[in-house]
């Protein structure tokens, strides 16, 4: 399978990666939409949360943790932040890889455009 996630977790292709453990990878989005633009990715391939099986809904609560933990550590837990998950093409994701966005740094806009 040819997932650019897969092998950004697999270490094949390079990445700003800022926090690994076990389940996850963050790492600096490619595209920054704002100072701090994080996305928190499974190893496990799972291509979106359309597909994700009940049994591993706690890794969802994993990300969100892993999000809570690196917005203390990139200075904007106090100021605040947004964690988006797009699901689908209609639902904007565009890389079928599971994956939370982690943003902020700068004061977001309204978010269902
Ligand atoms: P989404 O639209 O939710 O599927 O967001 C995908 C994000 O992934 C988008 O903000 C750009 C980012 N991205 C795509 N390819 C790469 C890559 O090769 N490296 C990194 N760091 N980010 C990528």
């Amino acid at each position: 399978m040819d997932c650019i996630f897969c092998r950004i977790a697999a270490g094949e292709i390079p990445a700003d990666v800022i926090y690994t453990d076990e389940e996850v990878i963050a790492f600096r989005d490619i595209n920054p939409q704002a100072p701090v633009h994080v996305l928190i990715i499974p190893g496990e391939h799972i291509a979106s949360l359309a597909e994700l099986p009940e049994e591993k809904s706690v890794l969802v609560g994993h990300m969100v943790d892993v999000a809570n933990r690196l917005a203390r550590s990139e200075g904007i837990s106090e100021s605040g932040y947004r964690v988006v998950m797009n699901c689908g093409r209609q639902g904007g994701q565009d890389v079928l890889h599971l994956h939370m966005h982690l943003v902020g740094g700068r004061q977001l806009a309204g978010s269902f455009g």
